[in-house]
């Protein structure tokens, strides 16, 4: 049964009573950095989106340990099926921020084409990350479906399926976590419990006792830990992950998080959460947290980490300027990738179009208002 109270490692000051991370100073300033630069990718997109620059972004902050300290336990060979708020999955795993940052945009060099909203990433490598999916949800079944055929073909993958409490509520998890149960498949859930669901508190989300515990009805173990500690979340990833390799099925786990920000850029958190819960949470920051445990191992310092938060930013604010200076996809790419071979009716719209716009001239470009 899940433990009520969230696993937690990293000690206010810094010590990891009974727990051996077993990293080298390089393994645990690769998981430092990617944090800072996924916070630093974060800020730079809500700015951007500010300034009528791009029309979307999904504030990450606060979530940072959830998702590197997840990423870290995985291997690239895995597979990710995301939520839009998982910056830091891709980061860790050598993605680099123009990539991201070409989706942001929409540009001729998004892996989607702009055909996607900002936030919805895919990538083949370095990492396997499947398209990011709007509605609520839809990714767990998706992974469970992929774990089932890698356990078939008898590949050695592990799907990771990652979603918030309100995917909770998506009849997509219930029917995923059924089956991931009935077949032993290697899957891992991934439950942000970040606090809201846009303004949906989690206590208007469940009448369970937590998120973690409703593994149990599935015959799924269930483990809730503080998804602000990226060891706690680390080490539970790891330990499911070595469960789902040796063919004993899937685990649920629950990180006890906080969303820092927004639902996304076209919300104003401060019109339902409370002032207090946000000065919380606001002192239990995930990175801070863990550069407690770095300064006083002695893998950081000051001046390291001042290089460490420079890098990142001038990381992102040139991903930024490369992906603003790069085309948009020609219009003639709304075929491509789509059909072998294009439908007549498809093909006749699309040169009718093509038509009018060599007549007419484009559309006008968005005033970067978007309604989400
Ligand atoms: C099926 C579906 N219903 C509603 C929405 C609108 N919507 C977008 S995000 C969201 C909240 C999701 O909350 P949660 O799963 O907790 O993830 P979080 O945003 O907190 O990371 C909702 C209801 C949607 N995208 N899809």
């Amino acid at each position: 049964m899940a433990s009520r109270t969230p696993v937690s490692i990293i000690e206010p000051d810094g010590t990891t009573p009974g727990y051996d991370h077993g990293l080298s100073s390089g393994e645990l300033l690769r998981i430092y950095s990617s944090m800072v630069l996924t916070r630093a990718f974060d800020d730079v997109c809500i700015k951007l989106q500010r300034s009528g620059r791009i029309g979307f972004s999904i504030p990450n902050k606060g979530i940072e340990a959830t998702q590197v300290g997840c990423a870290s336990a995985l291997s690239p060979d895995d597979w990710f099926f995301p939520s839009y708020r998982d910056f830091g999955m891709p980061l860790y795993h050598g993605v680099e921020p123009v990539e991201m940052m070409n989706n942001m945009f929409g540009n001729a060099q998004d892996s989607a084409r702009g055909r996607q909203m900002p936030v919805h990433f895919s990538f083949v490598d370095p990492i396997r990350l499947v398209s990011i999916s709007s509605p609520i949800g839809t990714q767990i079944p998706q992974a469970v479906g992929a774990a089932r055929a890698f356990q078939m073909r008898g590949e050695d993958h592990l799907c990771l399926a990652s979603f918030g409490d309100g995917g909770t509520s998506s009849s997509g998890f219930h029917s995923a976590l059924n089956f991931a149960g009935v077949w032993k498949a290697p899957v891992i859930f991934l439950c942000q419990n970040n606090g809201y669901a846009i303004s949906c508190p989690t206590s208007s989300q469940t009448a369970s006792e937590s998120f973690g515990i409703k593994g149990e009805a599935y015959g799924i173990p269930g483990v809730i830990v503080d998804g602000n500690d990226v060891f706690a979340v680390r080490q539970a990833v790891e330990q499911a992950a070595t469960r789902a390799r040796a063919g004993l099925g899937p685990t649920l786990i629950e990180c006890v998080t906080f969303r820092m920000g927004g639902h996304s850029t076209s919300d104003d958190p401060s019109r339902y959460v409370p002032k207090e819960l946000m000065e919380y949470w606001a002192g239990r920051d995930p990175i801070m947290i863990y550069e407690s445990v770095l300064f006083r191992e002695g893998h950081l310092d000051e001046a390291r980490k001042t290089q460490i938060a420079a890098e990142a930013e001038a990381r992102v604010d040139a991903a930024a300027k490369q992906a603003a200076a790069t085309d948009p996809p020609s219009l003639e790419t709304i075929f491509s990738d789509v059909y072998e071979d294009i439908p007549q009716h498809i093909r006749t719209q699309g040169e009718a179009a093509f038509d009018l716009v060599a007549r007419k001239g484009g559309a006008a470009g968005g005033g970067g208002e978007f309604p989400l």
